[in-house]
């Protein structure tokens, strides 16, 4: 029980949902499988396989290419609304433009849809979930602003295909996580490394990209479809490593700017464009370290009014929160922009570790940042579109179920404060690719036996706790399942 409740029985209303997340690269394999063309991320991979901590690759991965149906039969088995997934571009379009089709792809995704509608499980679909068509990275990926139109031009395919089954679209996953570890630095895929521009100019093409395809969809399959588009970015909570204290709390405000405020102001605030403190300190430190113009690229009051309020609602991927203090003398690399928001991060003392590194269980900071985008963008709609946690392999997993419980419990708190939040989804349905980590942190809420030829998926408790919350809508912390069969056959 957390300090800060009151044991008072909250309840998800009906219609809130409940869903669990995964992503193509992560899960499909199949990487040249039918016509599928490379993506950044298989590129990334085979050309330095030393960059995955286990030395894995995704190339079967949870082969859901071949086993998607047992998949919608474990979201049966859990009782969700929805299951979010993501197209992998490269699989339908292999060089990324629309002029070659691979149309053994796009049966992939309607066999894949029609099985979830089969069982009463909405599609929630994502876009671009990191994997990019290695194509279009060879003319510049996210740095070449023509990806607006090529990224347009692969939407419309999508929707003209699927428009009419799928009523929840998220056009990128994390573009924030894209632009910072894949174009500043090559800590991901493609590896750009470009310091203290990469992140920036990449940003702006995403943004821009983004609300292209919700323009899209508003004007030509809104009222047909009756569906929203949103996106997904990358937002835990950044607290003060001081409590009450004026400069640790402009520190901490800083960062939120610098970190999600970048691609949540220019859609959902009321001003738009990127943040004021962003603007004025990458201004400043541009000027200072000798450059004409400021590395962080100005958007036109054309630009600023066109991405604000395209989205239909954001999601959030909400995970941990960060302690954070001003970094004084830069530890950072300059220019990056890491040096522009300079700060120093660490985590509660008390916060359970999970098997990532930066992932510690702080449920708190998910009930803080509802409150900010609250009062900063006005009750937006909220989707939680992924929050969870990583073990090591093994079917009892306390340490998810306590967490998962953390989280809900700060959620309803939340929604009782008055936040719209539509649904909440678990990262992840199954154990699956963990980008540079391979398989050693495992996020599923089903275990995934690698070494099998059927990658043998089994239930873990939190499967079976995450079912009983669906069911009862509460949160109960003392409930424990009779044994760790979910099928109930
Ligand atoms: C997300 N952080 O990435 C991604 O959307 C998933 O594909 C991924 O598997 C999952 O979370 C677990 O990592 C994140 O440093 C990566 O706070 C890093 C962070 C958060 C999310």
């Amino acid at each position: 029980i957390d300090c800060w409740s009151d044991n008072k029985q909250r309840k998800f209303k009906n219609d809130f949902l409940f869903g669990a997340a995964s992503a193509a690269y992560q899960i499909e394999g199949g990487w040249d499988a039918h016509g599928k063309g490379e993506s950044v991320w298989d590129k990334f991979i085979h050309d330095k396989p030393s960059r995955v901590k286990d030395g894995t690759t995704a190339d079967v991965a949870c082969n859901s290419y071949k086993f998607y149906k047992r998949d919608v039969e474990m979201l049966k088995e859990l009782g969700v609304d929805y299951y979010r997934f993501s197209i992998s571009w490269p699989r339908l379009l292999p060089e990324g433009l629309a002029n070659i089709r691979n149309e053994i792809g796009f049966d992939y995704y309607e066999n894949l849809i029609d099985e979830l509608l089969k069982n009463e499980i909405m599609p929630m679909v994502t876009l671009n979930h990191f994997d990019l068509p290695q194509k279009l990275q060879e003319l510049g990926g996210w740095m070449n602003e023509d990806i607006i139109d090529w990224f347009e031009d692969y939407a419309k395919l999508v929707f003209e295909r699927f428009g009419k089954k799928v009523k929840y679209w998220i056009t990128f996953n994390q573009p924030d996580t894209v632009c910072r570890y894949g174009y500043e630095t090559d800590f991901f895929a493609p590896g750009v490394n470009q310091k203290g521009t990469g992140e920036y100019t990449c940003a702006k093409n995403i943004l821009l990209a983004h609300a292209r395809v919700w323009h899209l969809y508003n004007k030509e399959y809104k009222q047909k479809y009756k569906g929203s588009v949103g996106i997904a970015v990358s937002l835990n909570w950044f607290d003060p490593l001081k409590n009450n204290d004026t400069e640790h709390a402009e520190v901490a405000e800083r960062y939120r700017q610098f970190t999600f405020g970048l691609y949540t102001n220019p859609i959902f605030s009321k001003e738009g464009d990127f943040p004021a403190v962003v603007k004025s300190i990458v201004a400043k430190k541009s000027k200072e370290q000798g450059y004409t113009k400021s590395r962080l690229p100005s958007l036109t009051s054309e630009e600023i009014k066109y991405l604000r309020g395209s989205a239909d609602f954001l999601g959030i991927n909400h995970y941990t929160t960060v302690l954070v203090k001003d970094a004084k003398q830069s530890t950072h690399e300059a220019p990056s922009c890491f040096d522009d928001a300079n700060v120093e991060s660490s985590y509660g003392e008390h916060w359970e570790k999970s098997k990532s590194e930066w992932l510690r269980s702080a449920p708190y900071g998910l009930y803080k940042a509802c409150l900010w985008l609250n009062k900063n963008y006005d009750y937006p709609t909220i989707f939680i579109t992924e929050n969870g946690w990583s073990t090591d392999a093994g079917l009892v997993d306390d340490s998810r179920v306590r967490n998962m419980r953390g989280y809900l419990d700060a959620l309803l708190l939340a929604i009782e404060d008055g936040t719209e939040v539509l649904g909440y989804t678990v990262w992840s349905l199954m154990d699956n690719f963990e980008w540079t980590s391979g398989y050693s942190e495992r996020f599923g809420l089903y275990e995934v036996d690698f070494e099998s030829d059927q990658r043998t998926r089994t239930a873990r408790k939190s499967a079976l706790v995450y079912k009983q919350i669906i069911k009862s809508r509460i949160v109960e912390h003392g409930w424990e399942p009779k044994s760790l069969d979910i099928s109930g056959k």
